[in-house]
């Protein structure tokens, strides 16, 4: 860019980190959110008509339709490896560019299904809450037994990168046989390295003693786990979701953690988040949290500067580090 040509514009969706802000505002003309309001469809699309790029988080849903109505827009980079919230086909056609943030939020987001495993197992959070409720009179031989995570058989559905720094986890660290259920089995290089042997996803439910969900959302991986899924698990079994939610039947989740047809529940995400499904928030047996696997500061930091290293790469030289399409080319106005 030569220095008299206008820097391009971009809108930071949602409140960053201020210095990622500050670094941003070096190369770029920019408008920002770090009053964190919650801008609908409508308002986004009115703020994107004058922008050539976009930071996005994932609750900021780039549609078909907001691309037509933003025909500037040539760039959106997601602070969140996930991207469901993006319609990459239409941003594939209508020529913009999309980037995650893989690779930097790996082993934070595995050590957060490792908490949420062990705190579903050994019933940290119910026992906790017995605890302050003034309820703790007594020890007794069989207050709050759960089951034992080191020893056990863990069972990954979707094993990409961070299913395997959960396996690693799991094998090295607890001594526990790993079994995986993924589209596509893994090498038998990084299944030896992960400690994990590839299953049928029916031997998976009925076999393992936690089940950890780490699959990406798709219309393929809707309802990964309903009502036939959770039948299928052991009575004593646990189920840990960090994915996304819509993986998991959340309905049927609760009516199988009410019955005891499973022991419990971790969740990080939800159908329809930040709602809760509402019998999830009754149950007892089911660790609750607001979404944050990937949230420590230092990960979070890495995540929204990967973001915004997509952005100035993708205007200083056209390459981005992170893609998740390849835009088709079509003619902008200038
Ligand atoms: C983010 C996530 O915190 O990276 C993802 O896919 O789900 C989380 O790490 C969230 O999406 C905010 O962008």
């Amino acid at each position: 860019m030569s220095m008299s040509a206008a820097k391009p514009r971009i809108l930071v969706a949602r409140a960053i980190f201020p210095e990622v802000l500050d670094a941003l505002s070096q190369h770029f003309d920019v408008e920002s959110n770090q009053a964190d309001v919650d801008w609908g469809p409508e308002e986004l699309a009115q703020r994107l008509l004058d922008k050539d790029g976009a930071l996005t988080t994932g609750s900021v849903r780039i549609s078909a339709e907001l691309l037509a109505a933003c025909p500037r827009l040539r760039i959106c980079a997601n602070m969140a490896v996930g991207f469901n919230n993006f319609d990459v086909d239409a941003m594939t056609a209508a020529g913009v560019q999309g980037t995650n943030a893989p690779d930097v939020l790996t082993e934070t987001t595995a050590d957060f299904g490792f908490a949420l495993l062990m705190a579903t197992a050994r019933r940290v959070t119910e026992s906790e809450h017995y605890l302050r409720a003034g309820q703790w009179k007594r020890w007794r031989y069989d207050m709050f037994c759960g089951s034992d995570v080191h020893g056990a058989t863990l069972g990954i559905i979707g094993m990409g990168r961070i299913g395997q720094a959960i396996a690693r986890r799991g094998a090295l660290g607890f001594g526990m046989q790993v079994i995986y259920h993924n589209r596509s089995r893994l090498d038998a290089a990084t299944e030896a390295t992960c400690g994990a042997r590839y299953v049928d996803k029916e031997t998976l439910l009925r076999t393992a003693d936690h089940v950890v969900l780490v699959v990406p959302y798709s219309a393929a991986s809707h309802h990964t786990i309903g009502a036939a899924e959770l039948a299928l698990m052991q009575p004593t079994a646990t189920l840990v979701n960090i994915a996304r939610g819509g993986v998991v039947d959340d309905a049927a989740l609760a009516q199988a953690l009410r019955e005891r047809r499973i022991a419990a529940a971790g969740l990080d995400v939800f159908e329809g988040e930040p709602q809760v499904h509402p019998d999830l928030l009754t149950v007892p047996n089911v660790v609750l949290t607001p979404h944050i696997a990937s949230a420590t500061l230092r990960t979070r930091r890495a995540m929204a500067q990967l973001a915004a290293d997509n952005l100035v790469d993708f205007f200083a030289c056209g390459t981005v580090r992170t893609p998740i399409n390849t835009p088709r080319p079509v003619a902008r106005r200038a």
